[in-house]
């Protein structure tokens, strides 16, 4: 997880750069969007719209891997929007 634009917190952009970067370019932009408002939703525990560190850290500390998530997510995603 990268903070692209450097103002020290992950926001829906990082994220979209992210896994783009991840995923070389193999999802739609439907895609692209409903995996980082997912993961959004799982990390923004106040709601600001950015993932702080705090906020990573909980996630990290909740899912040993957290890239594995991302991919959790995306396999369902890819399961919901192929079948
Ligand atoms: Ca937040």
């Amino acid at each position: 997880m990268t903070d692209f634009d450097g103002d020290g917190f992950i926001g829906i952009e990082d994220l979209k750069k992210t896994l783009v970067t991840l995923t070389k370019n193999r999802l739609t932009q439907d895609e692209v969007e409903i995996v980082c408002s997912k993961v959004m939703e799982e990390a923004d525990h106040d709601n600001d719209g950015k993932i702080s560190f705090l906020e990573f850290k909980h996630v990290v500390s909740r899912s040993p891997d957290f890239m594995r998530l991302v991919y959790e997510i995306m396999i369902r995603v890819r399961f919901v929007v192929t079948y």
